[in-house]
């Protein structure tokens, strides 16, 4: 049979893996201090411990959960080994060392078939989660043969389909030999799910942990997602629940306790698809969110690159009510961003395009603010320069445009009274690699463009003056609108000045007017800057 003819029909089952580190930041951490390896520990971020090793869960009876007190910890465990985890850098090279270990293997494997090379897509998810799609990897062995095929790991589910029970099996056999390779290269363990889908996969991956893996046969998948709270379902979070609960108590209906409700209450069909979208206000959520509670997920695995897309430092506390110490968090914050956009630059070559400053006043609750701006071209600069004088200055040049940020947006200013409990600096908007070195100077994108709102964030209705008080609604409150083109994005967020269309030109601009910035009244008039608002507790529920 010719090379041609042997390549996978596209109607072939999909083998999705869903890959989990086992107690992430516990296992880095004892990677490094080898003497723990049987004691109980816990990762601590302020008083919080935001995992524990699988020693420390089992002496613990399960009373050390993750984002329990240190205290509650303690109490429960006096013997407990207590880890400062602030530090991510060294979680995010241990995330980039796991995945430089999948995508060696599956090159590796791609080049033993001996049929050319091809895509496998591998999608991040948080710092210890990926998703491989190896559908093709595997149609490519089953079409190879030469071996006995058979599941590896627990089997959750039945299926009557014997393409699926087949790709299945090729898949658990690949995840075992993949999580095998990963604990031999990087010494750390890990759980697998493997399925047809994004959804099942996940779900399997945290049925039997640690260190094990879970293929979940989806015949009765429908039926066990039916049962279960939607909350537990990945994609089904808070403000969803929430929208759906509050239109339940409008209706008579009692509070929403399994994925089966939701399909009961809006219908599966058409119908189901058009009720729900005016509930939740969005069409394409409405429909995933259906499907979602019916066990279907057609969901691609997307590529995501080994760069991240933003980088973001962020600092969450009590209370800062005084302008030294917002300058002081405010640089440690610049000083963490700054190494790492000089790294960023070695790895990749890219620049970034977009400053976003974060803040969260006391009574916002998990609600943060943020504010973009053009990246200013000093900053840009003076990170592609080698040399600690260049750092330095960054370390100033971004300190000085992110208080002003602060300032201006927030109204944080030593004359003012306000109490913040979080601070956040990001970098985004990162031209694609080191061909685009000049990107910044080169293209032509408008201002208006750069600033629009991207798709799935919302926007800030919100502006708080300095005593916390509701001050105006500054943009859309609905996230699915996009701002006026004509709204005021073309102007400078500083001075209030027309910018030129040009992105390079504008962000030259920003850039003079922050160096300014210092001198000049903080009584200017504000102008309205594109914003995004973000759930701080995103990433902690995941689960
Ligand atoms: P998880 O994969 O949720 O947890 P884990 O890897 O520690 O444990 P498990 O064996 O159950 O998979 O999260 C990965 C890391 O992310 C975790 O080690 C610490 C960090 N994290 C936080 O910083 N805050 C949080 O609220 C959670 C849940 C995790
Ligand atoms: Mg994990």
């Amino acid at each position: 049979m010719s090379a041609a003819r042997k390549r996978p029909r596209a109607s072939q089952s999909r083998a999705i893996l869903a890959l989990d580190l086992d107690c992430f930041y516990a296992q880095v951490a004892i990677r490094s201090r080898p003497h723990l390896a049987n004691r109980p520990v816990v990762i601590l971020q302020k008083h919080l411990c935001v995992t524990s090793n699988y020693v420390a869960r089992r002496l613990a009876h399960g009373a050390v959960q993750k984002m329990t007190p240190v205290s509650t910890a303690l109490k429960a465990c006096p013997d407990i080994v207590c880890i400062d985890g602030s530090d991510l850098t060294p979680f995010r090279e241990a995330n980039a060392e796991v995945l430089a270990v999948i995508r060696a293997w599956l090159h590796a494997k791609v080049t033993e078939l001996g049929v050319g090379s091809f895509p496998i897509p591998c999608q991040k998810l948080g710092f210890d989660e990926v998703f491989i799609d190896v559908s093709r990897l595997v149609a490519e062995q089953v079409t190879a043969g030469g071996r006995p095929w058979e599941f590896q790991g627990h089997i959750f589910g039945r299926t009557d389909d014997d393409a699926s029970r087949r790709a299945l099996m090729v898949a658990s056999q690949l995840a075992s030999e993949l999580r095998k390779e990963i604990t031999l290269r990087t010494k750390l363990t890990l759980c697998a799910g493997i399925s047809e889908s994004k959804l099942l996969a996940k779900l399997a991956v945290n049925m039997n942990k640690p260190n094990d893996q879970t293929i979940f046969l989806s015949g009765d998948a429908a039926q066990y997602i039916a049962g279960r709270h939607p909350r537990s379902l990945p994609g089904f979070g808070y403000a969803v629940e929430g929208k759906i609960s509050a239109w339940a108590k409008r209706n008579g209906k009692e509070d929403i306790k399994t994925a089966a409700d939701v399909v009961q209450w809006f219908g599966d069909g058409k119908k189901g698809f058009a009720s729900l979208a005016k509930v939740l206000d969005n069409d394409d959520q409405a429909r995933k969110i259906l499907e979602l509670c019916q066990g279907t997920d057609t969901s691609p695995v997307i590529e995501s690159g080994d760069a991240p897309k933003s980088l973001t430092s962020m600092d969450s506390f009590r209370s800062c009510t005084k302008i030294e110490d917002a300058e002081r968090r405010v640089t440690i914050r610049a000083k963490d961003m700054v190494t790492r956009l000089r790294r960023d630059w070695e790895l990749y070559g890219r620049r970034p395009k977009t400053l976003t400053v974060g803040f969260r006043f006391r009574g916002d609750g998990y609600h943060a603010t943020m504010r973009a701006i053009p990246m200013p071209q000093e900053i840009v600069s003076l990170c592609s320069s080698k040399g600690a004088d260049a750092a330095d200055r960054s370390i100033i040049a971004l300190s000085r445009a992110a208080l002003f940020v602060l300032k201006d947006h927030a109204g944080v200013s030593a004359s003012s009274t306000f109490d913040m409990t979080l601070i956040s600096i990001g970098a985004s908007a990162f031209t694609e690699n080191k061909t685009e070195k000049n990107a910044t100077s080169t293209k032509k994108e408008t201002v208006a463009s750069f600033f629009a709102p991207k798709e799935g964030k919302g926007m800030s209705s919100v502006c708080r003056p300095p005593n916390g008080r509701l001050l105006q609604n500054r943009s859309s409150p609905n996230p699915r609108r996009p701002l006026s083109p004509n709204a005021s994005f073309s102007r400078c967020p500083i001075c209030n000045e027309v910018l030129s269309s040009l992105l390079a030109k504008a962000s030259l601009h920003v850039d003079q007017c922050l160096r300014r910035s210092e001198t000049v009244s903080p009584a200017r008039k504000r102008s309205k800057t594109a914003s995004n608002t973000f759930r701080v507790d995103t990433f902690f529920q995941r689960k």
